[in-house]
């Protein structure tokens, strides 16, 4: 079960963040923060309390702060993220941090490493690392060599196609799967309860289980229908302005 969440408000320099799809258009500030206000009180829904950090104008990226840091039940890991015009935004998430978990228990992913948080999915003890264009095999090796001193484990995954490995997977828990693209024949996730995402609806592989209901975005009625059959209470929230910069729903928020 998860206790806290972290989030960072979205900046007005959010029209400049990193996007591969720009035929999407510019983000509506005004619009991404009446979502960002929907995504903080559907998370409250699932029983966290959120702690919201101030816009950091510098960082067209940084309301997506999943990709700062790890946070476990254990311990976090500060991240070194891959894209040059996010790497300062770990500054800004150090206090943040430090709120939560005592000195010792804060590590830190180091160049030549580099590592970012949308790669990693935590089944129980477990973490699978995606080595991306953002997150590379030392920063992987860093991020599992610091999980182990915790008795948690790790592996890494190699990826071609999506931006991040939880671009196209989410774990609902129960050894429930959100598989999408790629991964769908990826002998790695075979011994999961494989829900798998169709192409129609890929950007809906980012959802996020939260203490037994799954946050949905809106718009992927197939996807709600799937994960609804399998028992779970859906909650749904509109992201489209996040869409456009290739972020989602885990990338707004650290659980833990
Ligand atoms: C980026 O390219 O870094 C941002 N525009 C989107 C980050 C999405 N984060 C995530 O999937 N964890």
């Amino acid at each position: 079960m998860f206790k806290n969440c972290i989030v960072r408000r979205p900046s007005k320099s959010m029209i400049e963040g990193i996007t591969s799809a720009p035929e999407l258009g510019k983000p509506d500030y005004e619009l991404a923060l009446k979502q960002h206000d929907a995504y903080i009180e559907t998370l409250k829904q699932c029983g966290v309390k959120v702690k919201v950090l101030d816009a950091m104008e510098a960082y067209p990226d940084s309301c997506f702060v999943e990709d700062v840091a790890i946070c476990t039940s254990e311990c976090a890991v500060i991240t070194n993220p891959g894209a040059k015009s996010r790497n300062g935004e770990i500054i800004g998430i150090k206090p943040a941090i430090e709120a939560f978990f005592q000195a010792e228990n804060i590590h830190h992913i180091e160049f030549p490493g580099t590592l970012d948080g949308g790669d990693v999915m935590m089944v129980g003890k477990h973490f699978y690392i995606g080595i991306s264009e953002r997150t590379n095999k030392e920063g992987a090796s860093q991020l599992i060599s610091h999980l182990n001193k915790y008795g948690m484990t790790g592996e890494a995954v190699a990826l071609s196609e999506v931006l991040h490995l939880k671009t196209a997977l989410a774990y609902l828990e129960n050894n429930n799967l959100l598989v999408g693209g790629e991964f769908i024949t990826s002998p790695i996730f075979e011994k999961f309860n494989k829900i798998e995402i169709s192409d129609d609806e890929s950007y809906s592989c980012n959802c996020i289980w939260v203490n037994g209901k799954v946050i949905v975005p809106e718009g992927y009625p197939k996807t709600q229908a799937a994960i609804e059959e399998r028992g779970y209470e859906v909650l749904i929230v509109d992201t489209s302005e996040y869409r456009k910069l290739d972020g989602g729903l885990s990338c707004l928020s650290l659980r833990f």
